[in-house]
């Protein structure tokens, strides 16, 4: 058989002058493909003597297998030779020094549930939460807030969307923490202390209100519960989250559809140089709102009002977080500004409380 010497040069100069494994799998397809020019040869076998055919056959396999070694040893060659260029030019420099990362903080809001959360734990609640979407009947009628109540239609409540054709009344997102507490009482009956923490939304946006914002709610029922519990657990709690010896609170006659009666508490304080003093003074603020839980309202929860009774409250976190830490603007609270957090925020290890200090 002509010609084997020169297509062995041709071949073994094609896979050592391939320039990648592109490159080389061509040199392949060439050589030993299924219309290679050595495949081809192959088939050419079929019509020839057969001691011809078996010189030639055994010449034309010497050659394919001289073809694929070289094949597979440049293969072996190229992909070392890619090893080495990706170690070449993928380097870290590990004795640099480190890149300071943007370190978060506690928000204050955060910071302020936390102390809230010990000292009514250390009274005997317990925490209770509960979604952030609510059935109207939770969020309102539970709650002796019947549909044609203003404070239902009023457009500061966000409706969620129900599918074309359902005539449903739509979900709500929660105005109040309140719901949280019908449900817990739902759940666990009286006797029952507990506290809701959490976020509560309103359409409401300006100087002094945000569409998201934080609520605590207190609930304590039991036989024997009177006005004078509420009016001691308020001046407790003020005094040990204000962190001052005394405080003097304020009840003035109020209305709420979930509680009778009702009031609203005024917290003793002074302003002075635009400074304000919690306890002392002659200024009332107004804090919170609270009163005994009207007999309606224990019903939808499933308690008997001829047997259990119990006073209930409410109040914003963001302004008492405000009031505590001299925070001015409350809008700033929601804008993730990491320079803001860095000043007003908490170290992540200073846990509060009681014994240790609540913000110390
Ligand atoms: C306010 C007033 C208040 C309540 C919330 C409440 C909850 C249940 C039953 C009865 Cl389950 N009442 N909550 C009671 C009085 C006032 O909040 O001004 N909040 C910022």
């Amino acid at each position: 058989m002509d010609g084997l010497d020169a297509l062995k040069v041709k071949y073994l100069t094609a896979v050592a002058n391939a320039a990648d494994e592109a490159g080389l799998e061509e040199v392949r397809l060439a050589a030993l493909g299924k219309k290679g020019e050595i495949s081809l040869k192959m088939r050419d076998l079929g019509g020839m003597e057969p001691t011809q055919r078996q010189a030639a056959g055994a010449m034309l396999n010497v050659l394919k297998d001289e073809i694929d070694a070289a094949l597979r040893a440049k293969k072996a060659a190229l992909a070392d030779t890619a090893l080495d260029e990706r170690l070449r030019s993928e380097w870290l420099d590990v004795t640099l020094p480190g890149r300071p990362r943007p370190r978060g903080t506690i928000h204050p809001v955060s910071q302020v549930m936390e102390e809230l959360t010990a000292i009514f734990a250390d009274m005997g609640f317990a925490v209770a939460e509960g979604p952030q979407v609510e059935s109207d009947w939770f969020n309102f009628d539970a709650l002796n807030i019947p549909p044609e109540h203003p404070a239902r239609q009023e457009h500061d409540t966000f409706f969620m969307n129900r599918a074309e054709g359902d005539d449903r009344p739509p979900h709500v997102l929660r105005t109040h923490t309140s719901p949280v507490q019908i449900r817990a009482m739902a759940e666990q009956g009286a006797p029952i202390r507990v506290i809701a923490p959490g976020r509560v939304y309103r359409m409401d946006m300006d100087q002094t209100h945000t569409p998201m914002f934080h609520q605590v709610e207190g609930l304590a029922i039991d036989r024997n519960i009177s006005m004078a519990n509420l009016k001691w657990t308020l001046e407790e709690f003020c005094r040990a989250f204000f962190e001052v010896p005394s405080v003097e609170l304020r009840f003035r006659a109020s209305h709420f559809p979930f509680t009778e009666p009702s009031a609203e508490v005024d917290i003793r304080c002074s302003w002075e140089g635009g400074q304000l003093k919690i306890g002392q003074g002659d200024k009332w603020m107004e804090i919170l709102g609270s009163g005994m839980v009207h007999p309606k309202v224990l019903t939808a929860a499933g308690v008997n009002p001829d047997e259990w009774q119990g006073f209930a409250f409410g109040m914003g976190i963001d302004r008492i977080a405000m009031l505590k830490y001299g925070i001015p603007d409350l809008r700033a609270f929601f804008e993730s500004d990491l320079r803001w957090l860095r000043h007003y925020g908490f170290a992540a290890l200073d846990m509060p409380d009681l014994a240790g200090g609540l913000s110390a």
